[in-house]
C-alpha cells in the first residue's frame, strides 16, 4: 500500500512554531453520533443603549463614548498590562524566574453599528479599520517591543461583547508565539538564505492545493500545518513586508478585500456568524528596532476558528492535545477545498 495523505495518518511539521501536528484523516469516516444543530442567530439591533461599546453610551467606569461614526479606540478599562508598575527583583533561583512586564491595552470598535461584522462591512469601512490599526501600530510601536492586534469573535471564543471590535495589547516583552516565530524564521534565513514565508507563498501558489481565495497582493490559505479544522493564514503573495505599517495604499485596500472574502467564506460554511480568534504578526518593534535586522520576518494574519462540524459543534483542544500533541482529522487540503467551493456572496445577502 502506498502513502496517501487523505487516507493515512502522519505528522506534519510547523516550521513557524517549530512543532508537529498529528493528522488522522481516516477518522473522518467514523460515524457521527453527536448532534448537528443550526444556530438560531438573533438579528442584533444597530444600537443598544446598554452596550458599553456603542456610541454615546456611558461605560461602567463613568466614561462616555463619543458619538463616533467610524472607528473608535479607547484604553481598556480592565487592562492586563499597565505601564507604570514596580518591577520584580532579580530571580535568585532558576526554578522561580520572573521578569518585568509593562504595557498597555486598548479596545477598538470597527463601526458604530452593533449589527455588522467584517464580512458584511464595505471595503471603505474596512480600509478605515486598517488605517486605525496602522496609526496604533505606529504610535505603540515606538514604545513597545510587540503590539498584538487580535479579534475574538463570537461567544464560542469567549468574546464578551457582540459589537464589532478588536483588542490591542502592547508589551515590553516578546510574547511566546512571537518569540517562537522570530527564532524559527531567523533559523530558516540562516540555513536557507531566504525568507520562510516568501518561500512558502511561492510553493503554495505552485501547488495550488490549500489556497482558499487570493487577490493581487495576498493569498488566504489553510496552512499545511493547520491545527484548527478551518485555520487559515493571509500571507503576502510575493512582496517582502515586515510590518502592517509598511503596506502601500493599494495593499491596504487589497488586505481589506481578502479579509472580507475569507470571512464571507467562513460565514457561508455553516451559515452562521463564524467565530474565531484572529490577529496579525509582523516584525518586532520598540526603541532601537530600526537598527536591528528583521529581514527574516514577513507580515501575516492568522485565523483560528473553533468550529468543526456545524454552527454548534466545535473542536476541543483537550486530552491528547493538552498532554501530547495537537491532532486533526480533516486534512488541510480538504478544509481548503471545502472553503474554496463555497459561494463568494454572503449567505445573508443571497436574496
Ligand atoms: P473581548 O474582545 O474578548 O470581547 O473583550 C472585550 C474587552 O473590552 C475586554 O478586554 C473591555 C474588556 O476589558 N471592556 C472595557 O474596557 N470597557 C467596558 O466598558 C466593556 C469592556
Amino acid at each position: 500500500m502506498s502513502f496517501n495523505a487523505t487516507d493515512h495518518q502522519h505528522i506534519r511539521w510547523n516550521p513557524l512554531k517549530g512543532d508537529w501536528v498529528l493528522v488522522s484523516p481516516h477518522r473522518m469516516k467514523r460515524p457521527w453520533t453527536g448532534q448537528v444543530e443550526k444556530l438560531n442567530e438573533q438579528d442584533r439591533p444597530e444600537f443598544d443603549p446598554k452596550n458599553p461599546l456603542c456610541p454615546g453610551v456611558t461605560r461602567p467606569n463613568g466614561d462616555v463614548n463619543p458619538q463616533y461614526t467610524s472607528t473608535f479606540i479607547f484604553n481598556n478599562d480592565f487592562p492586563a498590562l499597565l505601564e507604570e508598575v514596580p518591577e520584580p527583583p532579580p530571580s535568585d533561583n532558576p526554578l522561580f524566574r520572573s521578569a518585568a512586564a509593562k504595557g498597555t491595552c486598548k479596545v477598538m470598535c470597527f463601526s458604530p453599528k452593533s449589527n455588522v461584522t467584517i464580512p458584511i462591512m464595505s471595503i471603505e469601512e474596512m480600509r478605515q479599520v486598517i488605517n486605525t490599526w496602522v496609526e496604533e501600530l505606529q504610535e505603540l510601536g515606538k514604545k513597545f517591543k510587540w503590539v498584538q492586534i487580535f479579534e475574538n469573535k463570537g461567544e464560542a471564543m469567549g468574546c464578551s461583547n457582540p459589537h464589532p471590535h478588536c483588542q490591542i495589547w502592547a508589551s515590553s516583552f516578546l510574547p511566546n508565539e512571537a518569540a517562537a516565530k522570530d527564532r524559527n524564521m531567523m533559523n530558516y534565513k540562516i540555513t536557507m538564505g531566504t525568507n520562510l514565508l516568501l518561500d512558502y507563498a511561492k510553493q503554495e501558489e505552485e501547488k495550488n492545493e490549500r489556497i482558499v481565495v487570493s487577490n493581487n497582493d495576498w493569498l488566504a490559505l489553510v496552512p499545511y500545518w493547520a491545527v484548527w479544522p478551518y485555520e487559515t493564514m493571509i500571507i503576502p503573495r510575493t512582496r517582502h513586508i515586515l510590518r502592517m505599517t509598511d503596506l502601500t495604499d493599494d495593499e491596504k485596500t487589497s488586505l481589506a478585500d481578502i479579509m472580507k472574502k475569507l470571512t464571507t467564506k467562513y460565514d457561508n460554511l455553516f451559515e452562521c456568524s463564524f467565530p474565531y480568534s484572529m490577529g496579525f504578526h509582523g516584525a518586532p518593534t520598540g526603541p532601537g528596532c530600526e537598527g536591528e535586522d528583521f529581514d527574516h520576518w514577513q507580515f501575516h494574519a492568522i485565523y483560528f476558528p473553533p468550529l468543526l462540524r456545524s454552527a454548534t459543534v466545535k473542536k476541543h483542544m483537550v486530552g491528547y492535545e493538552m498532554l501530547a500533541n495537537c491532532q486533526r482529522d480533516l486534512t488541510a487540503e480538504q478544509a481548503a477545498e471545502r472553503l474554496r467551493s463555497l459561494p463568494d456572496t454572503h449567505y445573508k445577502r443571497k436574496n
